[in-house]
This record gives C-alpha cells, structure tokens and sequence, in this order.
C-alpha cells in the first residue's frame, strides 16, 4: 500500500474532475476557477520536473514564495515526487533565510524572482543544485521548465513514516529547529479532524473553505488545505487576508480558519453582522489564544460560536472544541478536548501527574506527533519524556471531562497576529546594537496582533540610545513581524535574587501601552 499524503488527498477528488477546485478572490485575474484536473495536472508536470532533476529520495525542496495556488500545487508536487517540503516564511530576510538553507541543505530552492539574484546566491553557496522561481502572477521558471513535462505521474512510494515536511520552528535558546513531520503524521490528523468538525460530503449539501491564511505554517498549509482537498471541497482563496473582502464572501462559503486577529479586524468593520454569516456552518480559531471578549463578541455580531482548537507545528492539532452537541459546548477560553486516539495529560516540572483542574505542563502522544528535530537529535530526547509524551512547552489544566484550557507557557514565546517570536533571537540582534548594555523582549496585549513585541533597553553608561534607529537597524535583519512595534529605555531591568530578568514584572508594567 502506498501510504503517501498525496494518494489520500488524490482519491478524494470528486468524480467529476472538471469541477472548480479553487476559485481565487484576489491575485492575477480574479476570479480564477482552477478545477480539480488542475490540481492534478499542474502537481504532476512540477512532480515530473522534480523527478527529471534526479535528486536523491527524500530531498528537501525549500520554498520561500507569495501566496497562490500554484505554490499549493508544488507542495502537492512534492508530496507526489516523495520528497519533503520545506516552506518559509516571505517576511524572512536574507539572513534568515540562509540559516536555513545551511540547516536543511535542500537539493532545491523555489523562491520570488524578485528575490532570485540575492537567494540564489546563497542557496549555491550552500550546495542546493536547483534554483526556481515562482512569482504571484503565475510567472517564474518552475512553471516554465514545468510545462514541458507529462502532466501524467504516478505516486512515489512512501510508508507512513517517511518525512513528508519540515516546519521550522524557533527555540527558546538558539537557532530555529526543523520539525520533521511524516505522511503518517500528516494524513492521521486530517483524517480526525475530517470526522471531528464534520466536514459534508457532496451528498450532504458540500463544504466550501475560504482560504486566507498564509500557507508555509500548519495553519493555512496542513489544517485548512488538507480540510477542504480531502472532502473534495471547494476554497474561495485569498492570496492575502482582507477583512472586508472576506465578509463579502462568507455568504458563498461554509467554513471559515483564522488566527484571531482575523476575527478581531472582521469583528472591526461594519459590514459584518448576522445576515453576512448566515450561510455559515463554522468558524475555527487557532494558533494563539483567542479572547473570551472576541468569542463572546463574535456570537452576538453574527449568531455563530467560534471553535477554537489547540495545536503546534510539532504535532499538528492536539485539541478542539466539539463541532457536534453530543460532544458538549464550545466554550470560550478553553481548547476543548483532546482529539480522538491523541493523549493529552498535564505533568509538574519533576514530570509527576497533575490531577483534575491543576495545573502543570501539557504533554501529548499520539499518531500526530511529529519524528523529531532535523538533525538535533539530543534536543528531540530533551522534548520527550521517557514514557514517549512530547512537551509542548504550553501550560494548562484538565478539568474531570477533560475539557483542556491553557493558562500560560513554559517557553519564553511571543505569538504576535499568529506568528511566533522567540525572544532570545531578537534580544541576540538587539545586544549587538552599538551602545545596547542589555535587553529585555516580552509580549504585551496588543488590539489587532494579540500580543506585540515590545524591547526593553537599558543603555551603556554614557550612551543616549535613539529607539527608533534601533528598529530600523533591526528591520534589514529579521523578519518584520519580529521587530519590536515600541522600543523603551530604561535605567534598570527588574530582577530577582538569583539576578534573573523578571519578564512577568516588565509584562505587568507595561500591559496597557498599547491599549485602546
Ligand atoms: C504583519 N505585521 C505583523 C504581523 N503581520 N507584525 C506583527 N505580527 C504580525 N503577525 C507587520 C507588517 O509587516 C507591517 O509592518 C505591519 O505589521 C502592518 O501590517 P499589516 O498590513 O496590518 O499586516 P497584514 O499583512 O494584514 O498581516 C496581518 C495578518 C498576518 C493577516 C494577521 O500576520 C497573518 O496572516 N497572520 C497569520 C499567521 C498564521 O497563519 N499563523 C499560523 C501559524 P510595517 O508597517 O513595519 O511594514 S501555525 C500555528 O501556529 C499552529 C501550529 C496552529 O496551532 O495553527
Ligand atoms: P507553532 O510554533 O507555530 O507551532 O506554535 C504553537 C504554539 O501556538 C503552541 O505551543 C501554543 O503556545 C500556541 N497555540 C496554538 N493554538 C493555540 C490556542 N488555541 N490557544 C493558545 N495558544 C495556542
């Protein structure tokens, strides 16, 4: 049996090939209508391609490209050919960028052409053979060298366990570490969540996905593609999340993933209300805690009580909140219930258990969870308890019906509008900046991103520091999400009697600098 994604994902095509697979809201020459023989054909001519360059099995093809739908078809391309997908972030800088290529060592790179001259470079350096390029209005030489390949191709042969991705993700300490996920991993979980949010068959009325999330994280890439490909459901896909667009199309469509801020800035126009909803059979909130005051506010704006669920790049989703009302409510300010065959249990820091509504750190097992760190095989064993639970670093409670609730983490971790921001990296840039003595990043409450970043300096004797020269410097090296939206000088950090930096006093301090 071949368990490769891509045979799931393919046999869930409708009959009909002919049909539209995916109708495009913004970008080149919206509408377009792609049918399903169009997933099929394109994913099997850069699949061709792929197979044409002779890679070794299992290459890592790195892909650093806008939104589209022809970048979803080459990561179906590379699910077919076997080998593993690798995407990035577009706001990654150069310097990020080549951290990763050195890290992954991809046998191909598909970037922007715009970025092409600078990337490619790089990517040569590093020892990647093949370069493309794929630009957002269907240019570029991948789907040049594509089109003269057989639009015909079968399946590369894969076991459960082989990699299908690798999904960077930052460390507390340190570089970005690849998680390693496999088609095993990657089909169990679309699988449950096919069940557990009840996603309609053709014969049931269907199923269409609006589609406006990012697609190089598990959010937009795995949880909501997979949702809608293996239903054989259609996608009203936005190459960029706007409020109002999107409002406009709920009437056409059923289902609805966002991060909250999506539902924030909905929530933040006019044109929103019970009449532009009603068709809708669900909205699902996730990657960042989703505030009880937006929950509550999105039931009475439209009638429809949001399903937040609970997940990691290392392991795909872990809970939700029921669908069906044999399961229970949704309720607000909880993740819900750990989901079917996945082991969700709640540890203190020796790794003793916790009992009903303690609270300690969340551990997970199940057929979700992800193989590993790309190459760091001591930070994986460090990650696993010895019974094979992996720690997410997330803080919560389970109360005696299971229901889990996050309170906080372990990790020092920022999620600012659903990306994540690893302090330590960008305290890293910070202390190289001339005059910096040191500095402090935390999150605080921010109206649109949820949390922002904010940095704390304290200035070398002698030195008057120019905040807004430092976020400048900044914004040429990281990605633009990272860089601090306030930066503050002080004469001192806050400590405690070990001489540690007390980020929760520097939080509590400064909670209301960005409030409405
Ligand atoms: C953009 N900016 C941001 C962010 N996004 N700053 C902080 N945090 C952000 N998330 C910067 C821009 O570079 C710009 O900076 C300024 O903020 C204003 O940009 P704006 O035009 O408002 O931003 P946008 O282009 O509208 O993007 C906002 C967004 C986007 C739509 C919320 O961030 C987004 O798509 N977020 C979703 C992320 C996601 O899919 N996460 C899932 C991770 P300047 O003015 O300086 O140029 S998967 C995951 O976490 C797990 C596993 C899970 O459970 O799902
Ligand atoms: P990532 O590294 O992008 O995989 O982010 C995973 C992290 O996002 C988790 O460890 C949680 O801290 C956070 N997260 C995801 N979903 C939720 C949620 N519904 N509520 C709170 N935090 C979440």
């Amino acid at each position: 049996m071949n368990d490769n994604l891509f045979v799931a994902l393919r046999n869930a095509f409708p009959v009909d090939l002919d049909t539209t697979a995916i109708e495009t809201a913004d970008g080149p020459g919206a509408p377009r209508h792609y049918t399903w023989r169009d997933l099929d054909r394109a994913s099997a001519m850069m699949a061709n391609l792929l197979a044409s360059l002779d890679l070794p099995p299992a290459s890592r093809v790195a892909v650093q490209v806008d939104k589209s739908v022809e970048a979803l078809m080459l990561y179906l391309a590379v699910l077919r050919s076997g080998h593993v997908f690798l995407p990035l972030n577009t706001a990654y800088q150069a310097g990020e960028v080549e951290y990763f290529i050195g890290n992954a060592e991809p046998a191909v790179f598909v970037c922007t052409p715009g970025q092409f001259a600078k990337l490619s470079t790089i990517a040569f350096k590093a020892g990647t053979g093949h370069v493309f390029t794929l630009g957002d209005t269907i240019d570029g030489s991948l789907l040049e060298r594509a089109a003269a390949h057989s639009d015909q191709h079968t399946p590369v042969h894969r076991h459960a366990d082989d990699l299908a991705a690798i999904l960077y993700t930052s460390g507390t300490t340190g570089r970005s570490k690849g998680a390693m996920l496999s088609h095993g991993n990657l089909l169990s979980n679309a699988l449950t969540l096919k069940a557990y949010w009840g996603w309609r068959s053709a014969a049931d009325g269907g199923d269409v996905l609006i589609h406006a999330l990012p697609i190089f994280h598990v959010h937009g890439l795995f949880v909501a593609s997979h949702g809608a490909l293996l239903n054989g459901s259609r996608m009203i896909w936005f190459n960029r999340f706007d409020a109002k667009a999107t409002i406009a199309r709920l009437q056409d469509a059923t289902v609805f993933m966002g991060v909250p801020t999506l539902y924030t800035r909905m929530l933040a126009d006019a044109s929103l209300n019970p009449a532009s909803a009603a068709g809708m059979r669900l909205f699902i909130s996730g990657s960042a805690p989703l505030l009880k005051e937006t929950h509550d506010a999105w039931r009475e704006r439209t009638g429809h009580t949001i399903l937040e669920r609970y997940g990691m790049s290392e392991t795909t989703m872990i809970t939700s909140n029921p669908y069906f009302a044999a399961g229970g409510e949704r309720v607000g300010g909880t993740v819900g219930f750990a989901l079917p065959g996945i082991q969700v249990r709640i540890r203190d820091e020796k790794g003793d258990p916790m009992r009903a509504g303690e609270i300690g750190g969340i551990e997970v097992k199940g057929p979700n969870v992800f193989k590993g760190y790309w190459r760091m095989p001591e930070k994986t064993a460090e990650e696993f308890t010895t019974d094979l639970f992996f720690k997410t670093g997330d803080v919560g409670k389970i109360d005696e019906t299971g229901r889990v609730t996050i309170v906080g983490r372990s990790k020092d971790l920022i999620i600012s509008g659903g990306y994540n921001v690893y302090p330590a990296e960008v305290e890293g840039y910070l202390n190289e900046w001339p005059g910096v003595a040191e500095s402090a990043v935390i999150g605080v409450p921010h109206p649109d991103f949820g949390e922002a970043v904010v940095a704390v300096l304290v200035a070398k004797p002698g030195v008057s520091l120019e905040p807004q020269a430092a976020v400048e410097a900044l914004k040429g090296q990281i990605a633009n999400f990272k860089v601090p939206k306030r930066v503050l000088v002080v004469a001192d950090l806050p400590r405690n009697a070990m001489g540690k930096v007390q980020k929760n006093v520097l939080r509590d301090t400064h909670r209301h600098l960005f409030s409405r």
